[in-house]
């Protein structure tokens, strides 16, 4: 067949370095970019494959996010926006592992196993960060996608949460970058036209872009939100290096504000994207200086509670559920399953996870402490909202709780995590209940945490079970962790090896922050003792 030739001469200008193993992870592909071109080029040929199978456009999405410069990655997005299901995530784990004389060879065992039929057409959309290497790696992709007879909608430097949205072939709106801002833009302003009075104050928002593609788009929307909402944008790529001492991961993780902003007065209210602007953290100074995170869970908290009470009003009786992994902050766990008798569940580490469960239920709001998430309604969710908003027939307060429930909707990317959509959903949701972002704070109090990363000589010796919380090998490691945890109050610890980066994270919370240093670092020893630890030694915080 001549695509095969074709695949053959083209993998001939992508080869495979000898013995370089990498695994499709949390969120695809993440290594240095050295390491990546061959890669880029398979997904091309695979996200064809997926694309002739599916008969749909795939999205391939040429990125690392939160991690440093030098990396980079990449990730298949299926046709509604979602990542590939298991069975693909391994196809590309064996294509992207196949010695260069075997690529053909995996090539067609995907394409028997899964029965492709191969004159059928194929669209790929590619998108890619602001990486210095994301130009030439986007191309590999490209190359691979042409190779087996594909067509490219472009090698797009586009918002990358804007490939999902339009996946969706206007599912949720207008299938353009323009009708993307459009769509979210006018959800905002409509929620928010009858909050009495805003100030300047209230309207205004220090947002940290971590010198990424989100801080540009943020740019090209301000317009559309005319005024509504005032965005003072540090970190915007003239510059800073992506992600580098600012952004949401470094937010969260060190627990201070971003370098490169301006000086944060007390009480202002801030909030920071990642790299790829699929996350974003809030957070606040207050009169003292102290600093104080919201992040993913106080970001569920605030979320749930406004949907739970405008379902009550509409008197609609629909089943809301909040989405959380192990790394939610204990504190918001027991105050959503015991003051608002919310359901709480909790999945591995990973979107795609929390995705997939949230959509068991007709609302499903879903959110990684990392800042990570959305809501999900189901369609008979969306269609019994919008039948009571066009009911003539119902109360004020019942038709007011159903159109705000409407443009609640509108205001949402329920294609994946996305953090334009989140910043104005909780930018809206505060206007309407005229709420700071101090009393936000204090719905719940986190319990002191830390998380810390260990390298060790393999991190797959780690595996986990219970959602990530508890450590299955190596033998000994959870029972150290188990006898740690008996020594301080309100204690819990977990340890489970990083999907995206070559290390082993430790989280550990407690009721005082030395307690949460020191169980961290205690647990922390307990992983490089007995997994196998390399370098040295971790020190006490
Ligand atoms: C990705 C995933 C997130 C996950 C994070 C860290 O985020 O999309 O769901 O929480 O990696 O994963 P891990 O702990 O396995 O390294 P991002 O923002 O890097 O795409």
């Amino acid at each position: 067949m001549a695509q095969f030739q074709e695949v053959l001469k083209q993998s001939a200008l992508h080869p495979k370095p000898a013995g370089l193993v990498l695994q499709y992870g949390t969120s695809g592909f993440r290594t240095n970019a050295k390491q990546l071109d061959h890669i880029m080029f398979r997904m091309g040929l695979l996200a064809t494959l997926r694309s002739k199978k599916t008969k749909a456009t795939i999205g391939v999405m040429v990125t690392a996010s939160h991690n440093p410069e030098e990396d980079n990655g990449v990730k298949l997005i299926d046709p509604m926006g979602e990542m590939v299901t298991q069975d693909w995530e391994e196809h590309a784990t064996q294509l992207a592992n196949a010695d260069q004389e075997d690529l053909l060879t995996a090539l067609k065992n995907i394409i028997e196993k899964e029965a492709i039929n191969m004159s059928q057409e194929a669209n790929v959309f590619v998108g890619k960060d602001t990486r210095s290497s994301s130009a030439s790696l986007s191309q590999a992709v490209l190359d691979g996608v042409s190779a087996l007879g594909g067509h490219s909608k472009g090698k797009r430097s586009g918002y990358l949460k804007d490939i999902p949205y339009m996946l969706c072939n206007g599912k949720y709106g207008e299938a353009t970058v323009e009708g993307y801002y459009t769509k979210f833009c006018q959800a905002f302003i409509q929620l928010t036209k009858n909050t009495s009075n805003r100030t300047d104050d209230q309207k205004h928002l220090c947002l940290d872009g971590a010198n990424g593609i989100g801080a540009l788009k943020v740019r090209e929307m301000e317009s559309h939100l005319k005024k509504e909402l005032q965005i003072s944008l540090n970190n915007d790529g003239s510059k800073g290096r992506l992600n580098h001492q600012c952004g949401a991961d470094y937010v969260k993780v060190q627990q201070k504000p971003p370098t490169g902003a301006h000086r944060i007065n007390p009480g202002e209210r801030c909030c920071s994207f990642d790299g790829d602007a699929d996350r974003i953290v809030y957070y606040y100074t207050d009169s003292e200086g102290t600093f104080h995170l919201l992040d993913g869970d106080k970001m569920a908290t605030l979320i749930s509670t406004f949907l739970k009470e405008l379902l009550t009003q509409a008197g609609l009786d629909l089943k809301i559920a909040v989405v959380q992994t192990a790394y939610a902050n204990g504190s918001s766990t027991h105050y959503l399953e015991n003051t608002m008798k919310v359901l709480v569940r909790c999945t591995k580490t990973g979107v795609k996870h929390l995705h997939h469960v949230a959509q068991e239920f007709d609302v499903g709001v879903y959110f990684e402490a990392n800042g990570h998430g959305t809501v999900l309604f189901s369609k008979a969710a969306e269609e019994k909202i919008q039948q009571l908003a066009e009911d003539t027939n119902v109360n004020d307060k019942r038709k007011k709780a159903a159109l705000l429930l409407r443009n609640t909707i509108n205001v949402i990317n329920q294609t994946v995590g996305d953090a334009i959509s989140d910043m104005l959903l909780i930018e809206a949701i505060l206007a309407i209940k005229g709420m700071t972002i101090q009393q936000w704070d204090t719905i719940y109090t986190d319990l002191p945490n830390r998380q810390l990363k260990v390298k060790v000589a393999d991190r797959r010796v780690i595996d986990t079970t219970d959602a990530e919380r508890r450590a299955v090998t190596p033998a000994g490691l959870q029972e150290a962790i188990d006898n740690l945890v008996k020594k301080y109050r309100q204690a819990r610890s977990f340890v489970r090896p990083s999907g995206t980066e070559d290390v082993v994270r430790v989280y550990a919370e407690a009721d005082t922050q030395e307690s949460a240093d020191a169980l961290a670092h205690e647990v922390s020893l307990a992983v490089y003792r007995l997994a196998g630890g390399v370098g040295d030694e971790p020190k006490p915080l």
